[in-house]
């Protein structure tokens, strides 16, 4: 299958994270993506392409204007505050939770940083709009990839993108790349599209842009939000609402979970993927469910990833993997083309 590729997302590069009091060398860094790519060369998974300029009206139909442009020109603002910002990532310090005003944008950069964020472990780089940007260029172009005819394409983009909301970002995510790959697919006529997120963490930002949405059915594997991030949201009871409501499927596991139970929760989360008849699957494609990943708890080990694309393809659909978690730095590559081999050898 294609790659679709960036070099770009290497000008995303956070020096450090809000993490238990202090802050921390990011987890999310360039070098994840740089394993994936060797990897994928290394057993000649397919042509590897960057693409070119692309339309950017499907961002405005993900993403809230007033967002898309508060992080186009974030950088800027920022150093102007202070021209010894260049030297510093922007963190948000301000929340407008309950009770506090969201309809207002205020003039105040700290208060638009908090009022487009959930939470003080994603920083804004110089360059995080330009590889948010190309990230989300590789997912349209992996989409159209499946127009074209293929049965599966791969957007290897980073920053990751399930944890962004319409008008926000966090868990280290800006543009929500598999929404804009599934929201490509309807514009060019796909009628139902489902969204499968096998990250470790919920992906809520992707659930809360389908929410109301009878046309894009999500579903996601994911750590129990009791007691993992993003803990607000990712529980069992949430289905959608209005138009959405049944095509919202959270399958939660308990910290600890292992290949065999996991493996069962995708058998659940493919039948009804199956059921809900979609022409095509975006994955989004985590491996923080690794054993050995630094930030999340389940134990799959590398040789499983393998059977996890076999079980992806047995669905029979065009699929688009996008690149979301995964922080065992060294082992990211050979687990993510452990799926997409798998995928090519059962497909
Ligand atoms: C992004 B994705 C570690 C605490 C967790 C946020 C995790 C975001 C994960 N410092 N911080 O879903 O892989
Ligand atoms: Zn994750």
């Amino acid at each position: 299958m294609r790659t679709l590729y960036n070099d770009q997302h290497t000008l995303h590069h956070g020096k450090l994270e809000m993490f238990r009091g202090e802050l921390v060398p990011c987890f999310e860094v360039p070098a994840r993506a740089d394993f994936v790519l060797q990897e994928l060369k290394r057993r000649g998974l397919g042509a590897i392409e960057t693409p070119g300029t692309f339309d950017e009206a499907v961002i405005a139909r993900v993403h809230a204007p007033r967002y898309v442009d508060f992080l186009r020109g974030a950088w800027a603002e920022w150093v102007a505050l202070d021209p010894a910002n260049a030297g510093r990532d922007a963190f948000p310090s301000y929340w407008p939770i309950r009770t506090f005003r969201s309809d207002v944008l205020p003039a105040s950069f700290a208060a638009r940083m908090g009022l487009f964020s959930y939470d003080a472990g994603s920083p804004l780089t110089s360059g995080t709009w330009a590889a948010a940007h190309a990230g989300a260029g590789c997912a349209i172009a992996a989409a159209q990839r499946l127009l074209a005819g293929d049965r599966a394409a791969f957007a290897l983009t980073r920053p990751p993108g399930h944890h962004a909301g319409a008008d926000f970002f966090g868990g280290y995510c800006f543009l929500n790349n598999a929404a804009i790959a599934a929201q490509t697919l309807r514009d060019a006529g796909m009628a139902r599209v489902a969204v499968l997120d096998i990250d470790y963490h919920h992906g809520n930002g992707t659930q809360a842009i389908f929410w109301e949405r009878a046309d894009v059915h999500f579903t996601s594997l994911h750590g129990d939000p009791h007691t993992e991030y993003p803990y607000y949201l990712g529980y069992a009871d949430e289905q959608g609402a209005g138009a959405g409501l049944g095509c919202n499927r959270n399958l939660p596991l308990p910290r600890g979970t292992g290949f065999a139970a996991w493996r069962e929760a995708l058998a659940t989360a493919l039948q009804g993927i199956a059921a809900f008849r979609p022409d095509a699957l975006v994955v989004s494609l985590g491996l923080d469910t690794f054993a050995d990943d630094p930030i999340a708890g389940f134990t799959l080990q590398s040789a499983d990833y393998l059977a996890v694309g076999e079980d992806l393809a047995r669905t029979g659909l065009p699929t688009v993997f996008v690149f979301e978690g995964g922080y065992a730095v060294a082992e990211v590559g050979v687990n993510a083309v452990n799926v997409l081999e798998g995928f090519e050898q059962a497909a």
